[in-house]
């Protein structure tokens, strides 16, 4: 069945891969599966059409036969459910694994991401504000706390539980959003992290098929 993913039309980015769609073509990409992708504009986004796909009007999306789904973290999750390569398997016998890489794919979403994407809010659209000198050292100082926790944790390892798993591929996602902010230089084992992440053959592939996209 066709797998098809909707993306931006043209990234504010200008195909840096910061938008959504490239962890989901990174884990098509790890998997194997080939995919299909639909731009859609600002505008498109916000209409009926998409707005039925996607209640908040945003992208990525991902539509498989009569399945349509929204959210990055369930739509990696799903790909992950159904193909070997991002989760230990089921016949392994060990079940306790793979509940942990979940377990990853949820901190990088819930634990990790939220401060990262305040910090960027803060940077990107609040800069001009009276109070953002002020806020500006609070928010990174959250960042912070969870690059130290997560640095302290990863250790010396490659991935963050035993072989590179969905919960790997997108804590690198959601950290990657600070590559420009130079915060990750400070945590070396979080920068060689990312480093290796996107080094993948399926990384590489993903960020060149969004950079196509976007340099058209
Ligand atoms: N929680 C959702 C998920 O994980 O799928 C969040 C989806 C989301 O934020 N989508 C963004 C979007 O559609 C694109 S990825 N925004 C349009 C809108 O809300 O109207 C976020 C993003 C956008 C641009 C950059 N960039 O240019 O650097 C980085 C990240």
């Amino acid at each position: 069945m066709t797998i098809t993913i909707t993306a931006f039309e043209r990234s504010p980015d200008g195909g840096q891969g910061l938008a959504r769609d490239t962890r989901v073509r990174w884990a098509l990409e790890e998997v194997g599966q080939p995919y299909e992708v639909r731009l859609v504009s600002f505008r498109a986004m916000k209409e009926p059409a998409h707005l039925a796909l996607h209640p908040f009007g945003q992208i990525p999306t991902y539509e498989e036969g009569d399945l349509a789904l929204f959210e990055t973290g369930s739509i990696v999750f799903h790909i992950a459910e159904r193909h070997a390569g991002l989760l230990p398997p089921h016949s392994d016998g060990d079940a306790d694994a793979r509940a942990r890489a979940i377990t990853w794919m949820f901190a990088a979403l819930n634990t990790v991401e939220p401060p990262i994407l305040e910090l960027a809010t803060a940077r990107i659209h609040e800069g001009d504000r009276p109070w953002t000198k002020e806020r500006l050292p609070l928010v990174e100082g959250r960042v912070r706390d969870r690059l130290k926790q997560l640095s302290a944790r990863l250790g010396g390892a490659d991935w963050l539980d035993g072989g590179f798993s969905a919960g790997d591929l997108m804590m690198v996602s959601v950290l990657l959003r600070l590559r420009s902010s130079g915060v990750l230089d400070d945590y070396p084992n979080l920068a060689a992290y990312v480093a290796r992440g996107e080094a993948r053959p399926a990384y590489k592939r993903a960020f060149a098929a969004q950079l196509a996209v976007n340099t058209r």
